[in-house]
């Protein structure tokens, strides 16, 4: 299976996408990576460069500087024709149909976005598992909340969650998310099911028994040509404690068994 499609852009410059994230982490970083990977479009990983040669955090605080007007407030920030573009859902809606990754009518396009941003509101409430009161303090100095908040989600939200994306995948007859291809949604659900692989171990081999339809779509995007190479390459930085997805055993808590 293969997610190339065409591109409707037509630059010269090899490099006309740059992106611009924390250098260690995949975060959110990684929802614009994938679809860069995915259809084999090149791109530059600017703060993963060297500093010398204007890369680093250097340049990651020069993108951020306030004095810009509009600038962005957080990363990711993907740069694209002398635009500064921010807010993950909105790069993706902006690619998706230059990459052939945003859907095949004004209709689907809609859809992969509204889809986008669900997938990035679980992707939020995990985050807040370990951040619960305030991203601005150690996960260690709200370890007791992170804890209830854990508890409460793989034994409610998580099940809305899994339930939610599986009965759109069986209206749309499966493997892919929106219509009858590869779109960037896919590749978000890929990595948010990842993701949950890591950080809930426990509750993540529920979901693998329970829903046959994620397990179809994570086997189709993980099948993709670009993908694979990616997965296998240095460009992929592993899951880590600095993430949106982190693996703290305290917190790998056994679904209640009436989930199951
Ligand atoms: N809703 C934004 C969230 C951006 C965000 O929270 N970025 C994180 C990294 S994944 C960050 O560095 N935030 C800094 C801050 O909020 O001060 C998006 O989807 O891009």
């Amino acid at each position: 299976m293969s997610a190339r499609q065409t591109s409707e852009s037509n630059s010269t410059d090899p490099f006309e996408f740059e992106l611009f994230y924390w250098p260690f982490l995949q975060g959110r970083g990684e929802f614009i990576r994938l679809a860069f990977e995915a259809t084999g479009t090149r791109y530059r990983d600017v703060c993963r460069m060297p500093e010398s040669d204007g890369g680093g955090l250097a340049a990651l605080r020069a993108v951020l500087s306030p004095s810009l007007p509009a600038g962005p407030f957080a990363p990711p920030v993907l740069r694209h024709k002398q635009i500064n573009l921010f807010q993950t859902a909105a790069i993706l809606d902006y690619i998706g149909p230059l990459l052939g990754l945003g859907g095949n009518s004004p209709a689907e396009t809609r859809r992969c976005l509204q889809i986008q941003l669900c997938i990035l509101d679980t992707v939020a409430e995990i985050h807040n598992l370990h951040h619960p009161i305030s991203t601005a303090l150690y996960y260690e100095e709200q370890k007791v909340e992170a804890l209830r908040a854990t508890h409460s989600f793989v034994n409610t939200r998580i099940w809305k969650w899994m339930d939610y994306y599986a009965l759109i995948l069986e209206q749309n007859n499966g493997p892919f998310l929106v219509g009858d291809r590869t779109g960037y949604p896919d590749l978000s659900l890929f990595q948010l099911l990842a993701g949950l692989e890591y950080a809930l171990p426990r509750t993540y081999a529920i979901i693998a028994q329970k829903y046959p339809r994620l397990m179809a779509l994570r086997s189709a995007v993980g099948e993709i040509e670009g993908i694979q190479s990616y997965l296998s390459s240095e460009r992929r930085l592993p899951f880590n404690q600095d993430g949106l997805f982190r693996f703290y055993a305290e917190l790998d808590l056994e679904p209640e068994q009436s989930i199951a």
